[in-house]
């Protein structure tokens, strides 16, 4: 009865203490970050140490996936669903004649409706199946380059004046307003496909309840009442697994060399595609931050408390347990990370985006790759933190911080492509 009381007023001031500052004050000073200890990666529930492969594979990624499934993410519900494919653009000569566009329309059809997810491609001219970058993106797929073929997306666009959208609909003046964060021409140049999806075809970014996207198709065996409920980032991710399932069917792509890649809310999504979708060979988070690849323990920049509060859809319900409370989580974002092995991780920051906490996002890939011992390959060196513009890497592990802002950047790109490369043996 006493702890009862106790966490009643302990929740009562964390709830005050929020209401009288009216708004967050994040924490940036590195002496401030509370005591913690990190939730072991190698050591079994049963307290036993992983010390094989076969623990690793076989009972210790299962149970940190279980963790993030019913505590972070939310389980996709076992729904019944059919997919179509449909190539409503083909070889289309685009970027300066060095590749071609093409679109298709996945349709995912439930007993409760149909989602139509529109993929758009530019695959450099080649005879062979080439590699292939999949990402997400925030301003549907005309938002990404100039070219005047690409389909204005149909779906829920998230409003942004200086792009001129005002009622959450694309139009002609919203054609490649992004193009700057997408090194097509170059991604092109060295022999790789883009494929991208607007975000707001799986699910529209904003609380809605589950109404619309894929959970809204996907309501019949949700309970409102369960707190494990997929938010929307699981969405996002499982919608990146249904474009894996159609570039497996497309001779154009070597489906064994397909990069997840993400910006910031979209490269929580591309981690959680990679963590739950062994398809992806490489997965890449650029300035994921808060419930991406940032530890969440240091309580630097955005918290999980701000987070629930701003984007009570992105995780599951249980994840509210954990505002102001990481003390008590069971899992931190290293073991995230840790759940690609043994397939490449590649996490980048910019070292004015501290609200992404690129310290805590360095360090959760150190640790996460200690996994990579088990099988022989290293782990990353050193717990201090690489220089601006100096990446580190081993065969399967990257990470660099960059110059500037919260962005994706030429220089991002290039990494990419060259961490890509080595890992591909191209
Ligand atoms: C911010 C959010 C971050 C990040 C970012 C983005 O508002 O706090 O976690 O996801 O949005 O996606 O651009």
């Amino acid at each position: 009865m006493k702890n009862i009381v106790k966490s009643f007023f302990l929740i009562f001031f964390i709830f005050l203490t929020h209401l009288v500052s009216g708004q967050f004050v994040p924490n940036y000073d590195e002496s401030k970050v509370p005591n913690y200890s990190l939730p072991e990666l190698l050591i079994l529930e049963n307290g036993k140490k992983v010390k094989s492969v076969k623990d690793w594979e076989n009972k210790r990624r299962s149970e940190i996936l279980k963790l993030f499934q019913n505590e972070v993410f939310g389980v996709v519900p076992e729904v019944d669903y059919k997919l179509s494919f449909k190539v409503i653009k083909e070889n289309i000569e685009a970027v300066n004649g060095k590749a071609y566009l093409k679109e298709v329309e996945i349709t995912v059809s439930t007993s409760e409706g149909k989602l139509p997810i529109n993929v758009l491609f530019f695959t450099p001219k080649s005879d062979k199946p080439v590699p292939l970058f999949l990402t997400l993106n925030f301003y549907g797929n005309q938002s990404i380059h100039s070219d005047k073929n690409i389909s204005l997306t149909q779906s829920w666009l998230s409003n942004n004046k200086k792009f001129g959208i005002t009622e959450n609909k694309s139009n002609e003046a919203t054609r490649g307003v992004r193009a700057y964060r997408w090194e097509v021409e170059e991604i092109i140049d060295n022999g790789f496909a883009l494929a991208t999806i607007h975000y707001g075809d799986i699910d529209p970014d904003f609380d809605d309840g589950f109404k619309n996207g894929i959970h809204g198709i996907f309501k019949d065996k949700l309970d409102k009442n369960k707190e494990d409920n997929w938010g929307s980032i699981a969405a996002w991710a499982w919608g990146l697994s249904r474009a894996m399932d159609y570039i497996e069917t497309d001779k154009d792509f070597d489906k064994e060399k397909v990069t997840v890649m993400g910006h910031s809310r979209l490269g929580k999504a591309s981690l959680w595609a990679g963590a739950t979708d062994k398809r992806f060979a490489i997965t890449i988070s650029n300035n994921s931050g808060c419930g991406g690849a940032a530890l969440s323990k240091r309580k630097i920049g955005e918290t999980i408390w701000r987070i629930n509060d701003h984007f009570p859809h992105w995780f599951c319900g249980n994840y509210k347990k954990y505002s102001d409370n990481e003390s008590i989580l069971p899992i931190d974002q290293h073991m995230l990370i840790a759940l690609m092995a043994p397939r490449a991780i590649y996490v980048a920051s910019a070292e004015e985006d501290q609200w992404a906490d690129p310290r805590g996002e360095y360090l959760s890939t150190y640790y996460g790759s200690k996994v990579y011992e088990l099988y022989g390959d290293k782990s990353l060196s050193k717990e201090e933190m690489p220089a601006i513009e100096t990446p580190v890497a081993t065969s399967k592990v990257g990470y660099h911080i960059r110059n500037g802002i919260h962005n994706v950047t030429p220089y991002d790109w290039q990494q990419y492509i060259r961490f890509a490369k080595s890992y591909f043996g191209l």
